[in-house]
């Protein structure tokens, strides 16, 4: 997939949101350009936020569902992990349970998770999304912006859990 033909993301409102943020912790660079650019989008919106670590990318689904569906009121959760692929089949695994367990904790759940989740050939590629000086994108910010506007739409039509 390319970055190319992002939409410019309205999230106007979502200053009265509540969000979580869990991120995972390997690959400490990138991860910092991660979580950084997401708080950095936060703190713009002006939306009430918690930051939550988990030690890989696959503890993020079993942490987001507990963030989603723990009372707390979170409006949104935003999913951050990097896996970069190794020369076995373990990147396929961690790959596929992080995003379809993400993915089926947002159905289940009915809160939008925002998809910030890496899965890289290179920690070259990796750091080119990270949001670090230097990088083309910042897929920490977009992964906020999508689930604040998610968010936004669910509250509009009254699905808001
Ligand atoms: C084991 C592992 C490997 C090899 N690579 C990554 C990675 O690139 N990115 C990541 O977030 N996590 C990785 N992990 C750790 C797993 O996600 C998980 O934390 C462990 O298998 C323990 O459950």
């Amino acid at each position: 997939m390319s970055g190319a033909g992002a939409p410019a993301i309205s999230i106007e409102g979502g200053a009265d949101l509540k969000v979580a943020v869990v991120a995972a912790q390997w690959h400490t660079q990138v991860m910092d350009g991660l979580v950084g650019g997401a708080e950095k989008a936060l703190a713009e919106i002006g939306a009430a936020h918690d930051l939550f670590r988990v030690p890989g990318s696959f503890e993020l689904p079993v942490v987001a569902q507990a963030l989603a569906t723990s009372g707390a009121g979170y409006d949104a959760v935003v999913a951050l992990g990097v896996v970069i692929r190794g020369g076995t089949p373990h990147f396929e695994y961690v790959c596929a349970a992080a995003t379809d367990g993400l993915n089926q904790v947002a159905l289940d759940s009915g809160t939008p998770i925002g998809f910030g989740l890496l899965t890289c050939d290179t920690e070259e590629q990796a750091l080119d999304r990270a949001g670090l000086p230097g990088s083309r994108e910042d897929k920490g910010r977009e992964a906020v912006e999508a689930a604040v506007a998610t968010a936004l739409v669910l509250k509009q039509i009254g699905a808001a859990q």
